[in-house]
């Protein structure tokens, strides 16, 4: 039987420049703050986590800054000294102290999953009950806010061949205006891509059915999110030519299932943060599969630690019929692995090494520190 105690605790923000400016209906990000989690074990080896929120606290209810603070203040304390190999266990323990909280809860278990994956010798694939693809399809999201720019990045993606999906941010203009962009971006690339959008709740009930017809004219195939309530979503479903996919309602398997049961979405975006850790997030889709809901590996724009975390657990489910949108580090200029990420034909390789497989660099990762360490030992 394994042995490892946890010893101590570390935590920090690094702030990271964003490529171009990213406009979401909700805010335009110009960087991506990571909350980086070490978690040291007394049998040496160390896990990394990562916690990423979209733009501070305008799309959910964490931020970067309060994940630190809860790590600190309350889950570490409550996790040092104890058993390391028992994540389950321990992610219910802390459950128990701690109500809510998913960003911070998954950034903790990836980093224990992290750990017990070195441990053991097996990627974090493997602890989840083994993968059963090696590479995922990555969607690109066009946020320029500008129609010519962003049929500009979508034919640099397919020249190099690393998207052939786009997601298009809308919902901040005017309806008209956003279904123009949608069918010109469409026109442009013609059957060479795929064109999706995600309207982050900005619509009201009304204003989704009178703009999902135009997008479904217009050649968008799939529309995310498009009103904020759970019910109003419902109500839109099995009218419209094009599938409709939950994100911002879907906060775990309670509401999984709630939307399950009401027949409320064709396609989950399934996301290791919103969900409550990877764990959670392996129930969302359970109950997806059961319920014949179709499944898309989402991403809450994150770097490299979620990223993969995400690739392992979504590379072990059963469906991912609309692939993923991994793509985060790619948004952000700086690299923060010893070895980049492999993301080549319009795909990501899932690292094979034990544990999440990637390294960090340390050096890099000060530089971008912001406000120095915050440790908690026993
Ligand atoms: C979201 O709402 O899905 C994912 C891709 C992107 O550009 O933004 C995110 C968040
Ligand atoms: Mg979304």
């Amino acid at each position: 039987m394994i042995q490892a105690t946890i010893e101590r605790i570390e935590t920090r923000l690094v702030d990271l420049p964003t490529i171009r400016p990213h406009k979401l209906s909700v805010a335009t990000m110009y960087g991506q703050t990571l909350m980086l989690v070490k978690v040291y074990c007394s049998d040496g080896i160390v896990g990394v986590g990562e916690g990423t929120t979209i733009a501070g606290m305008a799309y959910g209810p964490e931020s970067p800054e309060a994940m630190k603070l809860a790590i600190d203040a309350y889950f570490a304390p409550a996790m040092i000294g104890k058993d390391a190999t028992r994540i389950q266990a321990l992610m219910a323990h802390l459950g128990k102290l701690v109500k809510l909280n998913h960003f911070s809860k998954s950034a903790l278990e990836t980093a224990l999953l992290d750990a017990q994956g070195k441990r053991l010798g097996v990627p974090v694939s493997e602890l989840l009950g083994g993968r059963r693809r090696e590479r995922l399809p990555v969607a690109w999201t066009l946020a320029s806010g500008d129609t010519a720019k962003d049929i500009g990045e979508a034919e640099h993606m397919l020249d190099v061949r690393r998207h052939k999906v786009f997601k298009l941010k809308i919902g901040a203009k005017e309806l008209k205006t956003d279904i123009k962009h949608v069918a010109d971006i469409k026109k442009a690339l013609g059957e060479r891509a795929a064109v999706r959008v995600d309207v982050n709740m900005a619509w009201g009930e009304t204003q989704a059915a009178w703009a999902i017809p135009a997008l479904a004219d217009a050649g968008c195939d799939l529309v995310e999110q498009p009103v904020a309530s759970a019910a109003a979503l419902a109500r839109l479903m099995r009218r419209f030519p094009v599938a409709l996919m939950a994100d911002e309602v879907l906060q775990g398997p309670d509401s999984a299932f709630e939307i399950a049961k009401n027949g409320g979405a064709d396609v989950f975006a399934i996301k290791i943060e919103q969900s409550g850790g990877l764990f959670a997030a392996q129930r969302v889709a359970a109950i997806a599969d059961a319920a014949g809901i179709e499944l898309y590996g989402g991403t809450m724009l994150e770097g490299a630690f979620s990223t993969v975390a995400s690739a392992h657990l979504f590379a072990s489910f059963a469906n991912l019929q609309w692939g993923t949108e991994l793509f985060g580090p790619l948004l952000i200029t700086e690299e923060i692995l010893t070895t980049p990420l492999d993301y080549s034909d319009f795909e990501l390789t899932v690292p094979n090494g034990p544990g999440l497989g990637i390294e960090l660099d340390d050096a890099k990762v000060k530089r971008f520190t912001r406000d120095g360490l915050m440790k908690v030992t026993r």
